[in-house]
């Protein structure tokens, strides 16, 4: 921990205490040079993801009350965006994760996740809409996928959204809190789901010939997941989920695999009490995490970074924490994890998504009622 007369001479104490301070550039210490803060932008209500539009033309930022809001270069917010569906704003649901499709600059389809209301609950939904020339609204909203049944009352929705090199979306799932359904292949619920941009599901899916399966399922026994990206060196998605206390886990799913929750978990209930289905923190049958944080950080957001414009950060993996109230790098040595480091903690600030942008440098959305937009880069010695 830094001390208090440190804070103050490095100015923290005015960035904590200061609104009008919050626009300036701020440098903190790390481990591979100072790290210059920057607030883009502020005053945004939990914001969720967040995409980068093309030609400088700004951010596209979600908040989960259900806001699609632009970003303009220079911070300004937009009023609320048109055309995006209703969702289901109760607890850890609503507007969540979004992504341009690929070929944005073609098609200017804009990808949204969201907790999506019926039946009595609510599940996450995904659904894709054209962005107006003016960029003030999406027009022909289309919802592509819905997770099925719904079965939550407010937790545990995921979710990302993930674009591989061939074109197929990945959606980053949770267990809506209902632990069994992990395990049950004809629910959507704990799943990791490849589709094509239209909802279609590829006929190499692997569970497409299986009776009693969910053809849409790439892999399952996930609890929720909250981070997703493709990692840029191997082209193979990476997700990260949230254990329960304790377990947070990184994982490389692979067509048809077991990630074990319930059944293998490195933790416990939050009542302390055991997890009923859990048989331990190896299971036969199931995969173990690439990583796991003993503790959990609660994670959230996932960017590889392979930039030109910072080479220190070259190869490292940067993931968000909520309860951890931190930027998390981990340093990578081929695929293997081998040092982590916590960024960002003076903040005192929720982490809920990390991207690299096209200019290389690192943006990252503090999860907040006056939640911000914070640009990331490495001061030159
Ligand atoms: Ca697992």
């Amino acid at each position: 921990m830094l001390r208090p007369h440190l804070l103050a001479s490095l100015g923290l104490a005015a960035l904590l205490s200061s609104q009008a301070s919050l626009a300036e550039s701020r440098q903190l210490p790390s481990e591979l040079g100072q790290l210059q803060i920057e607030t883009v932008a502020e005053g945004l209500a939990n914001p969720w993801g967040l995409a980068f539009l093309p030609d400088g033309q700004g951010y596209l930022v979600t908040e989960r009350p259900g806001r699609l809001r632009r970003i303009a270069p220079d911070g300004a917010l937009s009023a609320p965006l048109g055309g995006v569906p209703e969702v289901f704003a109760v607890g850890q649901g609503g507007l969540l994760d979004v992504v341009l499709s690929p070929d944005f600059a073609a098609d200017r389809l804009v990808y949204l996740s969201y907790a999506e209301a019926g039946d009595g609950a609510a599940g996450t939904a995904v659904g894709r809409g054209r962005l107006s020339a003016d960029a003030t609204a999406l027009e022909g909203f289309e919802v592509i996928f819905r997770q099925q049944p719904k079965l939550s009352s407010g937790t545990h929705f995921g979710s990302r959204l993930v674009f591989d090199r061939d074109g197929h979306l990945f959606i980053a799932l949770g267990d809506n809190n209902q632990r069994s359904t992990a395990q049950a292949l004809d629910k959507l619920q704990g799943k990791l789901v490849r589709i094509h941009p239209d909802g279609r599901i590829p006929a190499d899916n692997p569970f497409v010939d299986q009776a009693g399966a969910r053809a849409e399922v790439w892999s399952y026994g996930h609890r929720n997941q909250q981070g997703a990206a493709l990692n840029p060196w191997s082209g193979r998605l990476w997700s990260h989920e949230h254990g329960p206390r304790g377990g947070d886990e990184i994982n490389i799913p692979e067509a048809g695999k077991n990630y074990g929750w319930p059944l293998a978990t490195h933790g416990i209930n939050y009542s302390l009490l055991p997890i009923p289905e859990a048989k331990g923190e190896a299971v036969a049958g199931t995969e173990p995490p690439h990583h796991v944080w003993e503790k959990s950080p609660a994670i959230s957001g996932m960017a590889f970074y392979d930039a030109e414009r910072f080479p220190a950060w070259q190869h490292n993996l940067f993931i968000g924490a909520l309860a951890g109230q931190a930027l998390i790098r981990l340093q990578l040595a081929g695929d293997k994890v081998v040092h982590e480091e916590r960024l960002l903690q003076p903040l005192k600030a929720r982490i809920r998504d990390v991207r690299q942008g096209p200019d290389g440098f690192l943006y990252v959305l503090t999860d907040a009622s006056d939640g911000r937009l914070l640009r990331l880069g490495l001061a030159r010695e």
